[in-house]
């Protein structure tokens, strides 16, 4: 198997401030108790390097982090001080593991957690291979807002926004991802989308104006996941990939347990098929599992504890797939 003597990080996120919902912050257990570390070590060979914690970052977050006010910003930015500390933190946390050469899978958690992982692998990836990080975001959503053109002040909502460079620390406290320097930034043109169905008025005009690409379902209803896969591998070329996949992707049909679920996504089939041709780039350097919740229990289709277990199975096959399950 592949996997053999490759080494992977773990970093485990219990983190939700990100947004206003509790529960997604039970994910990362959720996960492990359902045996994903145990298959990728035993199954596909991987060397499996995790603390064996899952983290909540309570030594970093500040005592009082009140709405941040932002000039001509619809709406105030929400709990900025610990999101700000809290990704630095794992930024730091997923660098280790990647200026070793591992693998890193972050298991979050929300997705402004993307902030820190991300962060951290770009900046090993430059130092090490000299070479800009690609992205690959797979969600029902862009969470590219701003701080000025979010319509709900959540920072899951404004990750791509803060790593792309296309929002800076706000003027009323440049402490909030001042951290962010220029080895952690990664280039608007080395970004691709898939799965995107609910993005925000003001994110396709950000997504317009920067000439990013992106495959919505509609794009994928039209040329079928083989096609969109061949065109986003293309487009990324030669560059490291991090899959930062957020299960909201799927349809809730089959991740029903998930923080701001959209009907009309993607099959499991389908998010499978994705992992498993990043997989087989053989380019890929991290991954991102997020916004799994499986306190939300009754959504569309499954209910009660089905509905969280199903998400958790999802988001656990994802994984393997990227990592490698599917090769035969
Ligand atoms: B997720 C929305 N665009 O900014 C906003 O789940 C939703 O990480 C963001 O993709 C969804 O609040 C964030 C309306
Ligand atoms: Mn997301
Ligand atoms: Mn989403
Ligand atoms: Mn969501």
């Amino acid at each position: 198997f592949l996997g053999t003597d490759v080494h992977l990080g773990v970093v485990a996120v219990g983190f939700s401030g990100g947004q206003g919902k509790s529960g997604v912050d039970a994910a990362p257990q959720a996960l492990i108790e359902a045996g994903l570390l145990t298959a990728l070590h035993e199954d596909l060979g991987f060397t499996i390097h995790h603390d064996g914690r899952v983290h909540d970052y309570t030594e970093y977050k500040p005592s009082s982090d009140p709405p941040l006010v932002v000039a001509d910003a619809k709406m105030p930015m929400l709990r900025p001080k610990t999101v700000s500390a809290v990704t630095r933190a794992l930024s730091e946390q997923v660098y280790e593991h990647a200026k070793e050469g591992r693998l890193v899978l972050t298991l979050g958690g929300d997705h402004s957690i993307a902030v820190g992982s991300i962060s951290g692998v770009a900046k090993a990836v430059k130092q090490r291979l000299g070479k800009d990080l690609a992205v690959i975001w797979v969600d029902a959503h862009a969470d590219i807002n701003t701080p000025h053109s979010s319509g709900s002040g959540n920072i899951h909502g404004m990750p791509v926004a803060f790593l792309a460079g296309l929002a800076k620390p706000p003027k009323e406290d440049p402490s909030v991802f001042g951290w962010l320097d220029q080895e952690h930034h990664i280039s608007p043109k080395k970004l691709v989308y898939i799965g995107l169905r609910d993005v925000d008025v003001p994110e396709k005009k950000i997504l317009k104006e920067n000439g990013i690409k992106a495959f919505s379902m509609h794009d994928v209803d039209r040329y079928g996941i083989g096609k969109i896969m061949d065109m986003a591998l293309e487009y990324v070329g030669d560059s490291p990939i991090h899959l930062s996949f957020d299960v909201d992707a799927l349809d809730p049909m089959w991740a029903p347990s998930t923080g701001t679920p959209v009907r009309g996504g993607l099959t499991l089939r389908e998010g499978d098929f994705i992992c498993e041709c990043v997989h087989e780039s053989g380019a890929l350097v991290a991954m991102d599992l997020v916004e799994v919740n499986p306190h939300i229990l009754d959504t569309t289709g499954f209910t009660g504890l089905m509905g969280a277990s199903e998400t958790v199975r999802a988001g656990c096959s994802l994984v393997r797939c990227a990592l490698g399950e599917s090769l035969l």
